[in-house]
């Protein structure tokens, strides 16, 4: 751990560094739905992921919506949980409060956001340890935001009375604030930025639904949106990103998710891949049930082996620990 996470300039760009001021790099994964696979949150796997993949974040996706926490707020208990883990595993958390459907993080069913934060900021008063995400991602289904000005006004307005009760409690923590069409325009976010020292502005790509961009001035891609991001003074995090087509199947697009990982080591963006799930999906990190028997839970060696992998996980582990990336025979 690095202590307290601010974001400086650095070389004239908005960079997120560490307690002393040097810039970090974040990698790790993200949970799948905690209402869906709650079973991730135990202490075999994050120590697994923590040393043998050597992520140094894990982030805990709270959806809302979708038999999420509206409905079953018992979920807040698998994120207390994640975040006691952890620490205890010498890892950042992200709390993320999964805006998803509907898309507009003002509607009426995320509704509990000012009061889920405060409580969890009570818990864990200004905890280093902690990342607040505060909306997965904006999008245009109904009721929703539209992938524009005004929809990242709506989506600013929204996080700021947020940002303001942390702050005012003492809470400096890292916010992650998410933008319009599932937070694929950071652009605009850095044409009206939020009034906030430790706030910085999340990214959603899948690679294969995502292209790369060398210009920053293309606005329907994503890649350009982030570096019109960079160019205009606010600092970008890669909350959710994956190996699949944006659905979470097809593929996986490793060349094009390495043109992306690049791109983000070159401007010390941090990275967290979707998802730690069992789910026969092309972005989940391990082989499904049906296949694999894989557990979320890989027992007292703290290991999951090769084959208990998917391809993505294979290859995720492989860049999170920056070792060569080396696939396994799978026809064995
Ligand atoms: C997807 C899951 C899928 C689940 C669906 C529910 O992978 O199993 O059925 O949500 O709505 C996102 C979202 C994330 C999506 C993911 C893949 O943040 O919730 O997960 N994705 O579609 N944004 C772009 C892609």
């Amino acid at each position: 751990m690095a202590g307290k996470l601010q974001v400086l300039k650095k070389s004239g760009v908005m960079t997120l560094c560490d307690e002393t001021g040097n810039p970090i790099q974040l990698r790790g994964m993200s949970t799948h739905g905690l209402q869906w696979y709650p079973e991730i949150i135990n202490n075999n796997a994050f120590a697994a992921l923590s040393k043998d993949w050597g992520a140094n974040v894990i982030r805990l996706a709270m959806y809302v919506g979708e038999n999420g926490y509206a409905t079953n707020p018992s979920v807040k208990e698998k994120v207390i949980e994640g975040i006691k883990l952890a620490r205890a595993n010498d890892m950042y958390v992200i709390v993320d409060w999964h805006v998803h459907f509907p898309g507009d993080p003002n509607a009426k069913i995320y509704g509990g956001a000012m009061d889920f934060f405060k409580e969890i900021s009570t818990m864990f008063p200004n905890d280093a340890n902690i990342i607040y995400e505060l909306a997965n991602e904006p999008n245009g289904a109904d009721p929703g935001v539209t992938n524009d000005r005004a929809g990242w006004e709506k989506v600013k307005s929204y996080a700021e009375p947020i940002i303001k009760m942390l702050r005012e409690r003492g809470n400096e923590n890292l916010v992650i604030v998410g933008s319009p069409n599932w937070t694929q325009r950071p652009d605009l976010a850095a044409d009206n930025p939020i009034q906030d020292e430790n706030t910085i502005y999340s990214v959603h790509f899948y690679s294969g639904s995502h292209k790369t961009s060398p210009s920053s001035s293309d606005r329907n891609n994503v890649m350009s949106n982030v570096r019109y991001a960079l160019e205009h003074g606010v600092a970008v995090f890669a909350s959710e990103w994956g190996t699949s087509e944006a659905d979470g199947n097809n593929g996986p697009y490793l060349e094009e998710a390495d043109e992306w990982l690049s791109f983000f080591n070159e401007n010390n963006i941090s990275w967290v891949n979707w998802s730690l799930t069992t789910k026969n999906e092309t972005s989940g990190a391990f082989t499904p049930h049906e296949q694999g028997k894989t557990k979320l839970d890989p027992g007292k060696d703290q290991v999951w082996g090769p084959k208990e992998l998917s391809v993505s996980g294979e290859y995720v582990r492989a860049r999170i620990k920056g070792t060569k990336y080396e696939p396994i025979d799978r026809s064995l």
